[in-house]
């Protein structure tokens, strides 16, 4: 098959980039299928995937990554600014030129030995005005082949990236090939690794990681750090969010975005299977939310992604059945563990390990080893087109209509079920106020309560404080503004047990939340928001009202203490109304 030809500012910056890269080989990346089948057959042949058995798992394959190489590095990756403050204090800065000074000799000649490949990709619906394009340059096969999964790739995209602007992501693994140098199945140089993100320009440079967000650059590094850069100059919202539609009784459906820190389940309550009769939920998105303001004044969300790429382990029948459906077949599994009949498996997908189990290390598994089958962030890359509960508008280009948004967190105590902010202001603070637990799927101690705002913590691409200020300014003439919720699923009682079963009865909250934009529902003020009257909460059997909604005014109290300390490390950024809402509730919670 004859290259797609490029030019314009494609072919210009793709030179540029070969000239200072260095590369054996240039392949343009169009979306085909033969293209495709060619990378795969290639991975394969370079031990980096390994296909699965086709009868259980049509058109998938195995990776292992170097062990090295397993997660996002937030401690190398970088926001370059010419002033630091714009980065804000939640993200690591360099200058500009300082950073370009510290990659450009990294790049220079990097790779050689290997394909260069050129993969021009759309963000969100093709044709949609919310749409946006970006180029990632790479050579990394692996990277490509997750990209295909992950982006929308055609010959109309690479066309509009050749006349339009579009975000420039440099990637390589940052393992040059001397003449004859054999390579490894996963190149990578943790040593050297780097993300370094130019909003100024709309670059991203990453190098040395061939893993997840380090090197899927349309996912973290565009669609949310460059992406809430370019949403704050130009009035809209790129988010940490999942997207849902919620369809009642009487088939009325309401679209609800939704950000949680990691460890409380988001891609199990973007995948909810209904627990509650009559009620239905359907998948929009998983993780990143693109919402934009309409001329009629509604705030449309689109999902700027085309795949999945989720967290493995814990994922089940029982947790996540339209996980499972998504990643049947068409799927790239990472760091999980290999069956002797050419299937993966991971910690939590069935109660017990098959026989015979292969770990991500290679090592056959032992029980009680304390080597787990799949490392902990070990993932799947799945076509979201395959979820089960896939809504209908998935892919329109007018995106859908945001009626709710839901904050939420990880907390054993203080924080109820739900409650609603009485006003967008209070809602603001609801998403600067997030806090998590820790839990031990990370390292480090357990327990500890950590704030993670609008779960954007590792994400925002500017200062946290304006990002709060921006949002904010969201309330203005002639916007219909969604209702704002903060959720937690995790409360215990005092013998350390969930009092709430959460996974499909998570539904209710759902019901609850939509009955209250159709004003079918009663809440009770608090000094901390809405919550249900309780007449209007259908509570499940074996759970108590108390439990879930209990008011610890001196727990409150504690939170909205720790919470001034936190605002203070934003300074002169952090705007008047965080302070002004902190100072109300502390107010209501002594009188
Ligand atoms: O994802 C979760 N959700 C959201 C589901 C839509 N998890 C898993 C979190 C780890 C990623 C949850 N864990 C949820 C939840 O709502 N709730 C809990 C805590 C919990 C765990 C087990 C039980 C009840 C609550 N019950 C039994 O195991 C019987
Ligand atoms: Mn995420």
């Amino acid at each position: 098959m004859a290259q797609i030809e490029l030019s314009g500012g494609l072919k210009k910056w793709v030179e540029e980039i070969q000239k200072l890269t260095q590369p054996d080989a240039v392949e343009v990346i169009d979306g085909s299928k033969d293209q495709e089948e060619k990378l795969y057959r290639l991975l394969v042949k370079n031990g980096t995937c390994v296909p699965l058995n086709p009868k259980k798992r049509p058109n998938s394959y195995l990776s292992w990554s170097n062990p090295d190489d397993v997660a996002r590095v937030e401690d190398r990756t970088f926001i370059c600014t010419e002033n630091k403050i714009d980065a804000g204090p939640t993200n690591n800065w360099l200058s500009p030129k300082e950073c370009k000074d510290r990659v450009t000799p990294l790049f220079s000649g990097c790779m050689r030995g290997r394909t260069m490949y050129v993969v021009p990709y759309c963000m969100g619906p093709i044709g949609s005005p919310y749409a946006r394009i970006g180029v990632e340059i790479t050579d990394s096969p692996y990277v490509v082949v997750n990209m295909l999964i992950m982006t929308r790739i055609t010959k109309e995209v690479v066309q509009a990236a050749c006349t339009q602007p579009f975000v420039q992501c440099v990637h390589s693994v940052g393992m040059p090939l001397s003449p004859g140098q054999k390579d490894v199945c996963w190149p990578c140089n943790p040593k050297d690794t780097i993300i370094a993100h130019f909003p100024e320009t709309m670059e991203v440079w990453s190098y040395g990681s061939g893993y997840g967000g380090n090197a899927l650059l349309s996912k973290k590094c565009h669609a949310l750090r460059l992406a809430s850069w370019m949403a704050k100059d130009q009035g809209w919202l790129a988010e940490h969010m999942l997207i849902l539609g919620v369809t009642n009784p009487e088939g009325k459906k309401r679209y609800m975005a939704a950000s949680f820190p990691s460890q409380c389940g988001k891609t199990n309550l973007a995948m909810i299977e209904s627990k509650l009769p009559g009620w239905k939920a359907e998948c929009v998105g998983d993780d990143i939310a693109w919402m934009f303001w309409n001329k009629a004044g509604e705030l449309r969300a689109v999902n700027p992604e085309f795949g999945c790429f989720g967290v493995a382990p814990g994922t089940s029948e029982k947790t996540n059945k339209n996980a499972i459906g998504t990643l049947q077949k068409n799927s790239i599994f990472t760091n999980v563990g290999l069956t002797t009949d050419g299937d993966i498996w991971w910690e939590g997908l069935t109660d017990t390990p098959p026989e015979g189990l292969t770990t991500w290390r290679g090592e056959p598994y032992v029980a009680g080893s304390g080597k787990p089958a799949a490392h902990p962030n070990a993932r799947f890359t799945a076509p979201i087109s395959q979820c089960p509960s896939l809504d209908s508008a998935w892919n329109d280009p007018q995106g859908v209509p945001i009626s709710a948004i839901i904050f939420g967190g990880r907390r054993q105590s203080i924080v109820p079920l739900i409650r609603e902010a009485a006003s967008w202001r209070q809602g603001v603070f609801y998403g600067a106020a997030m806090t998590s637990e820790t839990t031990a799927a990370a390292k480090g101690v357990v327990g500890k309560v950590r704030h993670d705002p609008f779960a954007m913590l590792p994400f925002c691409g500017y200062n946290m404080g304006d990002y709060f200020r921006h949002w904010l300014s969201m309330e203005k003439p002639g916007h219909h503004l969604p209702a704002i919720f903060y959720v937690n699923w995790f409360l215990k009682d005092a013998a350390g047990k969930f009092v709430w079963p959460g996974f499909g009865e998570n539904m209710r909250v759902l019901a609850w939340i939509f009955n209250r934009l159709e004003k079918a529902a009663q809440a009770v003020q608090t000094p901390v928001g809405l919550i249900p009257e309780q007449s209007t909460f259908e509570l499940p059997q074996g759970t108590d009202y108390k439990a879930l909604f209990p008011m610890d005014r001196e727990g409150w109290k504690s939170e909205m203490a720790d919470l001034r300390e936190y605002f203070a490390l934003f300074g002169e950024h952090l705007p008047p109304g965080m302070a002004a809402e902190l100072n109300e509730i502390s107010k209501a919670l002594s009188s």
